[in-house]
């Protein structure tokens, strides 16, 4: 059995009741019982629900989510003189992001609830994976995000999965505001990631990394925009430990926009609260969020993991998105690429070793975005197919 708790106050609430704050303002956590909990980290066949007796929900509405990919790097391991760099890349999810992996959960939670509708606001991702899981499971759906900003490709998944899409003026913490007073006042269940169940299915990527590697990594890089995720993982690296399973810990590492960072300055100005950004911009709409929900979670996480957080421009972003690719075959969106450049400025700097055992995490896939590749690299113009001009270009 499992129990909702405050991470402020530690007030209880119980599976059943359909709560995102705690009375005091702050955010839930589910507590598992550890010693229900099973150690089947065999190194076979990842996936969510391989570790279903760490997660709380009996009902499952599934769409074989996670079992991503764990790459080691081929070449940008020697490019930056690491012994040990590893990417877990998200985008092969079912709908191409991480986010399948917690709607997998919250969505089996809403049918466990009797609930009929379910809605979230959204940068595109959550949006996405939300409208797939509810026409799997034949729910309702309702997604609100920030006019105009979010990417073609996820756009197109929302309207394709049936899912009723909204678009709300301003950006996403107002698409948010926007939510959380619908989902109160007509009774639809609020799957964005204050919702503590869809923390649960993502702390699975922490399952799967120890899995698939046989050892806790010394570190691990990966993008912060409401800052579930970070919070997720995390989590699932305490559960690991906390259950007797590993021993060590991971060095937890988050990055944002540098138009978008509200944790980055929380993290460096060294306060004890999120002062939130109110105008976010970056080439990187997932992560375009000036007020992050998890805030607290995440900067615990930090915290207690002698973590740090880093900030990098669109520029960066984009030269490490390409740099990615071509170096190891591997396309995500502008926000993932961000774990790499923050890897790369943190690394330039000294701030973190090369001789870490590390994990980067790719949230997204890349075609989930093309505009982010199309507009920012110029190709040739076109020629004609002839002989002469083909050996022009191609040479001998
Ligand atoms: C590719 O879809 O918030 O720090 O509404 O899509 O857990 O928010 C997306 C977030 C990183 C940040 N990478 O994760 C949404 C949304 C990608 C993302 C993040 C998102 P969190």
């Amino acid at each position: 059995m499992h129990y909702l708790r405050c991470i402020t106050c530690g007030k209880r609430y119980e599976p059943t009741d359909i709560v995102y704050n705690c009375t005091c303002g702050s955010i839930l956590e589910a507590v598992i019982d550890l010693n229900e909990t099973q150690d089947v980290f065999d190194g076979n066949n990842p996936s969510v629900w391989k570790y279903q007796s760490f997660l709380p929900v009996t009902r499952r509405a599934s769409l074989h989510e996670g079992g991503t990919p764990l790459y080691e790097s081929q070449n940008l391991k020697g490019d930056f003189g690491y012994r040990r760099l590893y990417i877990k890349n998200e985008g092969e999810n079912p709908t191409c992001s991480f986010k399948d992996r917690g709607m997998t959960v919250g969505v089996s939670k809403a049918l466990e609830l009797g609930m009929t509708k379910v809605a979230c606001a959204s940068t595109g991702n959550t949006s996405a994976s939300l409208a797939a899981y509810s026409a799997h499971a034949a729910l309702d759906c309702y997604v609100m995000i920030p006019s105009g900003k979010i990417a073609l490709g996820k756009l197109a998944q929302a309207i394709i999965y049936g899912a009723k899409v909204i678009p709300i003026n301003g950006n996403f913490d107002q698409a948010l505001d926007a939510v959380m007073t619908a989902s109160k006042a007509f009774g639809i269940y609020l799957l964005n990631s204050i919702n503590p169940y869809r923390l649960e299915g993502q702390k699975t990527i922490a399952f799967e990394i120890y899995d698939q590697l046989g050892e806790v990594p010394d570190r691990i890089i990966l993008p912060v925009g409401n800052a579930g995720n970070i919070s997720a993982i995390w989590k699932g690296f305490k559960e690991l430990k906390a259950a007797g399973i590993t021993d060590s810990l991971p060095v937890m590492t988050g990055i944002q926009a540098a138009g978008s960072q509200p944790m980055v300055r929380m993290y460096k100005e060294g306060l004890d609260t999120l002062i939130p950004e109110k105008h976010p911009e970056t080439i990187a709409t997932a992560i375009r969020i000036g007020n992050p929900v998890s805030w607290l979670k995440a900067f615990n996480a930090v915290k207690e993991s002698g973590g740090l957080m880093e900030a990098v421009t669109d520029e960066e972003i984009l030269a490490a998105q390409r740099l990615l690719a071509s170096t190891e075959g591997i396309f995500v969106e502008p926000a993932s690429a961000s774990s790499v450049a923050g890897m790369q400025k943190l690394l330039a700097c000294g701030a973190i070793e090369r001789d870490e055992t590390t994990v980067l995490i790719t949230t997204g896939h890349g075609l989930k975005d093309p505009n982010a590749v199309t507009e920012s690299i110029k190709i040739m113009d076109p020629v004609d197919g002839d002989m002469n001009t083909l050996q022009r270009i191609l040479g001998e």
